[in-house]
């Protein structure tokens, strides 16, 4: 349960600024929404294209070098290549991005495997209540157990039919809708999961814990 030794991925411009926007409580309205009644998170905009944003350090990866390890706070920790992946049970879903920073995009068509799919296949220590994201460029995020197998939560190999691109985190990436996109990890390398739960990469840089886009938890307070 240890780290796996992933360099800390070097300090950028985006990086920078996001993290001082963070300090400042930027893009925050204080006006909260209700979940059901609005579909639009507070403070967020429509966009058409969908954005890339990450750390700048793309993965050299493929469907044939991609490997995803599951362990951790499990009896038996597991290995998936792509190919193990795209055999177990699919889903396809449709869902809304939102991201902390202010852009949201509407009908997102995944396929990929359901995170409750994919926990059948593992025995969880009775302790175990959060899953720690690791990713091929070092990023790391953070969720409760119940956000990971939250509805609409999925490990994702294709976006509106077609692979899931090496910009967006392909082959294979995370996508937790009900939360900020920073929680959901691109080019997945590995799922721990835990007893205690540990902050990721922009956590540890004043992002809040959780992310609920409808009650706004940009930031930590
Ligand atoms: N591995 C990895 N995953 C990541 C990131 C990253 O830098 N590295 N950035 C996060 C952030 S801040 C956002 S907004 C989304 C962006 O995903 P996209 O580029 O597909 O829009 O990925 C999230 N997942
Ligand atoms: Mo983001």
């Amino acid at each position: 349960m240890s780290d796996d030794g992933e360099q800390l991925p070097p300090k950028t411009k985006l990086t920078t600024t996001k993290e001082r926007w963070a300090g400042e409580g930027r893009f925050l309205t204080g006006r909260g929404a209700a979940r059901e009644s609005e579909r639009l998170p507070p403070g967020q905009h429509l966009v058409r294209d969908w954005p890339v944003l990450d750390l700048g350090l793309k993965p050299d990866l493929s469907p044939q070098t991609w490997r995803l390890r599951m362990d951790g706070a499990v009896e038996t920790p597991l290995s998936w290549s792509h190919a193990d992946l795209m055999a177990q049970p699919q889903t396809e879903s449709v869902s809304d991005i939102h991201c902390v920073t202010t852009w949201s995009r509407y009908d997102n068509r995944w396929n990929g495997v359901a995170t409750s799919d994919l926990i059948a296949q593992l025995q969880l220590w009775p302790g175990a209540r959060f899953v720690r994201l690791h990713s091929y460029d070092g990023y790391t995020t953070n969720l409760d157990l119940e956000d990971f197998l939250a509805e609409g939560a999925m490990l994702v190999h294709s976006w509106e039919g077609r692979p899931l691109t090496l910009d967006h985190g392909g082959p294979v990436r995370l996508v937790v809708p009900h939360l900020y996109f920073w929680k959901s990890a691109k080019w997945l390398k590995r799922i721990e999961f835990a007893v205690a739960d540990k902050p990721g990469f922009w956590e540890v840089r004043g992002y809040h814990n959780r992310g609920d886009p409808w009650g706004e938890e940009r930031y930590d307070e």
